[in-house]
């Protein structure tokens, strides 16, 4: 008998009990991109946009840091949204800080929405000056030519995605502005794109030791299901030795998507693999986009690990909600 077999309290718990809800599997050959792969020099890429194209292949928009430390966006494409990427020779979209001064530290974190009505995609990122972090918003069909609206939430502002359809005739984007309430997520809604209010709280961050105490932000596009709008967001950890990304799930109404139906207890996915736990900024998993399979339920989930390579993960919409369903939050989601 062996000494664990001894003092185990539980004979069916494994030996070293996760921390995960097993929602999310890992691609056995992570990272899927990282800088070796990159077909100019650069410091690291991580948090990427996803999305798939009409052809089928899958995008992915890519925040790649250079050798400064200022990050622009780059286009990688794949068949298959996991080998044989073509990225772009040079840089898709970079800072443009003569006409876009909110970008003269560069431009980070884009979150992809394909617009039916416009019939475009909206890219929303992350513009980086001296006054902080804004959010900023460009149009697409291609990913080749960007017709930039500029800076659309000022600083402190960032991790914004646009919702595909009209709420009740206006546009509506989540961002997460930060404000002496603290750093919570919010919506806003706007009649063309460029003029925001009806600004609301939608989701705050907990306080105290939970896991998402801090900070919040949305991760991927909420995703449009039967129940409601489904919120991957991260929560954030501050500890003595830095800070712990992880991600949880929450789900809101249809047409009124500032009403938060849902919200999981524990997180649902953290950083565990070598390649999340250390890199340029340890502990950290942070998706900025997915896409969905033929299947209507099937994610690939791709995600920034460690602020230093791309990785992949594949879950179900339709698991998601029934972890939402059987892990309520206790009380009204905003423990203090
Ligand atoms: C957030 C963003 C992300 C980054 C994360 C961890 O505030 O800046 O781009 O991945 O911090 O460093």
């Amino acid at each position: 008998m062996n000494s664990n077999t001894a003092t185990a309290p539980f004979h069916d718990s494994p030996a070293v009990e996760s921390s995960e809800t097993h929602l999310l599997t890992r691609y056995e050959h992570n990272p899927i991109l990282s800088r070796e792969n990159w077909p100019y020099p650069i410091n690291s890429v991580f948090n990427a946009g996803a999305v798939r194209l009409d052809d089928g292949d899958t995008l992915l928009l890519c925040r790649v840091e250079d050798r400064r430390g200022i990050s622009h966006l780059c286009a990688a494409r794949s068949a298959n949204g996991i080998d044989g990427w073509r990225i772009d020779q040079k840089p898709t979209l970079v800072a443009n800080p003569r006409e876009y001064p909110e970008e003269v530290w560069g431009i980070e974190d884009p979150r992809i929405t394909f617009v039916p009505e416009l019939e475009q995609y909206a890219v929303a990122y992350t513009s980086f000056a001296r006054g902080g972090p804004g959010v900023s918003l460009a149009l697409t069909k291609d990913f080749r030519t960007f017709d930039r609206y500029g800076v659309i939430m000022p600083p402190e502002d960032k991790d914004a995605a646009l919702l595909p359809r009209r709420i009740n005739g206006y546009w509506a984007m989540i961002h997460r502005p930060v404000t002496t309430l603290g750093a919570h997520m919010w919506i806003s809604y706007s009649p063309d794109l460029r003029h925001w209010g009806s600004h609301k709280v939608i989701l705050e961050a907990r306080r105290g030791g939970w896991w998402d105490a801090n900070k919040i932000g949305l991760c991927s596009p909420p995703i449009e299901t039967p129940k409601g709008w489904l919120m991957i967001y991260h929560g954030v950890r501050q500890t003595a030795s830095g800070s712990i990304y992880r991600l949880g799930l929450a789900l809101f109404d249809l047409e009124k998507p500032e009403v938060c139906l849902q919200r999981g207890e524990s997180w649902m996915f953290g950083p565990d693999a070598p390649y999340e736990r250390s890199g340029d900024v340890n502990d950290v998993v942070f998706p900025c986009g997915q896409t969905i399979g033929a299947d209507g339920d099937t994610i690939n989930l791709y995600y920034g690990a460690a602020d230093s390579c791309i990785a992949m993960a594949t879950g179900s919409i339709h698991a998601f909600l029934a972890w939402l369903e059987a892990n309520p939050s206790s009380g009204d989601g905003v423990a203090r």
